[in-house]
């Protein structure tokens, strides 16, 4: 049978997307709104300063539709460290009004079919990432296919790789219009990959996704979750979203 590519690893991932009752917190009191308030702009800030210091890194974005209101991004070394995190939100005063929707915990994965220089600065900064305040987010998941007759993981790697690099090549000609950052769910979570794409301009994540279609990687082989997209939680933002 074929072997499997090898892989590196680098900060623990977990996504988390929360839906707002508003119908609860329309009833809270101005007191305890600006409280709640202050006290989630603390944790973002201490996300921040860990950010800054380059010993972590977090996204807090909107989220349009129903499948959820916000999202917190959250990578840390650690899975308990990102527990740890996860803890203190849900135990946030503003968390009284948050339902959980969704979440998937994954760790950052860096394949090698392009054979890395896995020691690069390249490498380094796809692990251990340091997530830009770009405006907008699109996070979806994705796994390969495992049926009959069509099967990504018993192909030979010379297979996968010819198709990993093509993928990878159509996938560079967007780095100057977008970030992209994979993380792998393999024995942690539903999915086999976590895809999160940041920009400053959304309609890029659609010409990415639709011009991946037409690779063989994702034409023959992907599946895919539901796809989240939204917008950076600055201090204007939360104050519309929590009014
Ligand atoms: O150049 C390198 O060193 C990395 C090359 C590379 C790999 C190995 C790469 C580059 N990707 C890799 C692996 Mn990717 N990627 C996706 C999606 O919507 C879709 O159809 C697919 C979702 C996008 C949009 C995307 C973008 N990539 C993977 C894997 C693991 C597969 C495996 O191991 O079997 C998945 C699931 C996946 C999916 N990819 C890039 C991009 C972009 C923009 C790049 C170039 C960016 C870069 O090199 O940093």
């Amino acid at each position: 049978l074929s072997k499997a590519v090898r892989t590196a690893e680098g900060w623990h991932s977990q996504h988390m997307i929360f839906r707002i009752d508003f119908n609860a917190w329309k009833k809270w009191s101005s007191e305890d709104k600006a409280a709640a308030k202050a006290e989630l702009k603390a944790y973002i800030a201490d996300l921040e300063a860990e950010h800054v210091a380059e010993k972590s890194s977090y996204a807090f974005y909107s989220i349009n539709g129903q499948k959820g209101d916000i999202l917190l991004w959250l990578l840390q070394p650690t899975l308990e460290d990102i527990y740890v995190w996860e803890l203190r939100f849900r135990k946030l005063k503003i968390a009284e009004v948050l339902e959980y929707t969704f979440s998937y915990t994954s760790v950052t994965e860096l394949s090698n079919y392009l054979k890395n220089n896995m020691a690069s600065p390249e490498v380094h900064k796809k692990l251990y990432p340091h997530i830009p305040k770009d405006k907008y987010i699109c996070f979806y998941n994705m796994s390969k296919k495992r049926e009959h007759g069509e099967n990504w993981f018993i192909l030979p790697m010379e297979e996968r790789g010819k198709m990993m690099r093509a993928h990878g090549q159509l996938g560079r000609t967007y780095l100057d219009v977008l970030s992209e950052y994979t993380t792998g769910g393999c024995g942690l979570d539903m999915w086999e990959w976590g895809i999160t794409l940041m920009g400053n301009d959304d309609i890029q994540f659609k010409k990415i996704v639709y011009d991946m279609r037409f690779e063989e990687a994702s034409a023959r082989f992907g599946i895919f979750s539901d796809f989240y997209v939204g917008t950076i939680m600055d201090d204007t933002l939360l104050e519309t979203t929590f009014d």
